[in-house]
């Protein structure tokens, strides 16, 4: 029988109010039954938003650096249950089992640089233009927040977004992704062990239109954090947009990475391959493109191709696999739809292209490491994207056009150029549109202590983690203290003669 999960609402474990439930299975093996789910709808949102509704006004008031304790506490059982963390997030969501114990350290890392804010939060201190007057800002919860996080990283993304907001003093409803609420559950119930109080943190599970769109609507949550295509964002912010509420999206990605003819060429390669295909190319930061100079185009594809091909594909917890499966059957189909597009568009198919289900992949959704050559940035498969081990690679003849194919999509994530010489790299960070540029480094790994997110049509100017973590989960009120017993009007009464 698989374990029967429930919701966690005002600190208690319940199903949904209809009874109904939907599985998470394993996507190396479709007949491994992770667990059965409340199928959450609109009823069991809104009893998550009264729980903290109602919890809001003692966690508000419970100093910072005792919630900041929690999550403190929330790290330490993360380091304690990473192994079998990482395992479970094998088997629900399919990448390896060391992935999966770095997508748990990213939680614990969170966990240690978010829980010292609770002791800074900073606000600032600045002089009045008036005698006798004290000015400064502090920095207060937002409220209630409405938390909806994707199953690529099924620990990491939604603590980047539970740790800070619990430390900032909200209160939280929690929808993770249908895909991976196995994962969603352990880390709720870690935070229920740490000690926090009922009803700050409540999880849903169940489907976006049934119980993510409610969370968007409910006037009481003031606001929302998404990570997940930009599709749903668009629609997400749109919504949210007529009750006003604040909305931090992390959208898609298109990342490219530039090799230029100085690049170290083994380091670009052995970036390519990671940046490409770790994770089966399911990150919003993988290395899509791989934009290459003409001088190293010939040499660096035979190897591209040569390596790739080796990677060792299957269930992450078989002995000396490299990369798992896509995440399900939607994925497959929109991976498979992609290389015919590939192909229709007169790109060169390198390598892969095809599902495997034979052996030891029938029963789960495994996908060929797949390189394009000859691809230009009109196409399709240059400019969408795809969330699996596809890879296009795009001559170019000169640093310009490098820039100005790497910049020519709608998204801008992470991008990353290896070069040896330095002027060429400053230009290229300077250059490049996208949030985030790695110098001699794949478009991946980036880490919680610097602000996490994109340009153009990857978000909407707001940033996870880092500093900017605090900043999106709180509001600022500033603050005039009138110390001279007598009324002194602004912009009127400044003693400008008088000095
Ligand atoms: C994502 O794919 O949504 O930078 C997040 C990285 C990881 C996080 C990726 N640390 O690749």
């Amino acid at each position: 029988m698989p374990e029967s999960y429930q919701n966690f609402i005002g600190g208690k474990w319940v199903p949904a109010r209809s009874g109904e439930t939907f599985e998470s299975r394993n996507p190396a093996n479709t007949d491994d039954v992770i667990g059965t789910f409340p199928r959450s709808r609109e009823e069991d949102v809104v009893a998550a938003i009264d729980a903290a509704h109602a919890a809001f006004p003692g966690w508000r008031r419970t100093p910072a650096p005792l919630r900041a304790d929690v999550v403190r506490r929330v790290g330490q059982l993360l380091a304690e249950h990473k192994d079998e963390l990482a395992r479970l997030e094998t088997r629900e969501m399919g990448k390896v089992p060391e992935e999966g114990a770095g997508d748990v350290q990213e939680g614990i890392d969170m966990a240690e640089y978010i829980a010292g804010e609770g002791r800074r939060m900073f606000g600032e201190t600045v002089p009045s233009e008036l005698r006798d007057k004290f000015a400064l800002t502090a920095r207060q919860p937002v409220g209630v927040v409405g938390l909806i996080t994707p199953w690529n990283f099924p620990i990491a993304i939604p603590t980047w977004k539970i740790f800070p907001a619990l430390v900032c003093g909200n209160t939280i409803i929690f929808k993770p992704a249908e895909d991976t609420p196995a994962c969603a559950a352990r880390l709720v119930a870690l935070c229920e062990e740490a000690g926090l109080p009922a009803g700050v943190l409540n999880m849903v599970t169940g489907y976006g239109p049934e119980a993510g769109a409610p969370i968007v609507e409910d006037e009481r949550v003031r606001m929302i954090s998404f990570t997940g295509s930009s599709v749903v964002g668009r629609e997400i912010a749109s919504r949210a947009g007529r009750s006003l509420k604040k909305t931090m999206l992390e959208l898609g990605g298109k990342n490219a990475m530039v090799v230029m003819p100085d690049a170290n060429l083994e380091l670009a390669l052995e970036g390519a391959l990671w940046g490409a295909f770790g994770t089966t190319g399911q990150r919003c930061t993988a290395t899509s493109r791989i934009i290459v100079h003409k001088d190293v185009l010939d040499t660096f594809t035979k190897r591209l191709i040569d390596q790739a091909r080796k990677l060792r594909v299957g269930y992450g917890l078989d002995e000396g696999v490299q990369m798992g499966p896509l995440i399900n059957e939607q994925q497959l189909q929109t991976v498979e739809k992609y290389v015919n597009i590939g192909k229709q568009e007169g790109a060169k198919l390198l390598l892969g292209g095809h599902a495997l289900s034979e052996g030891q992949y029938a029963g789960g959704y495994f996908f060929e490491p797949t390189i394009f050559g000859n691809v230009n940035y009109r196409m399709r498969i240059a400019q969408e994207e795809i969330f699996g081990p596809v890879v296009a690679i795009m001559p170019v003849s000169s640093y310009e056009e490098a820039i100005k194919v790497a910049n020519s999509t709608e998204y801008g994530l992470s991008s990353s150029i290896y070069t040896s010489d330095v002027n060429t790299a400053f230009r290229a960070v300077h250059e490049l549109e996208a949030g985030i540029t790695y110098v001699n480094a794949p478009t991946i790994g980036a880490e919680i202590q610097l602000p996490f997110g994109g340009l153009k049509a990857t978000g909407n100017g707001h940033r996870e983690a880092g500093t900017s973590a605090i900043k999106e989960f709180t509001e600022i009120k500033s603050v005039y203290v009138d110390y001279s017993g007598k009324l002194q009007r602004a912009q009127i009464d400044v003693e400008h003669h008088s000095v």
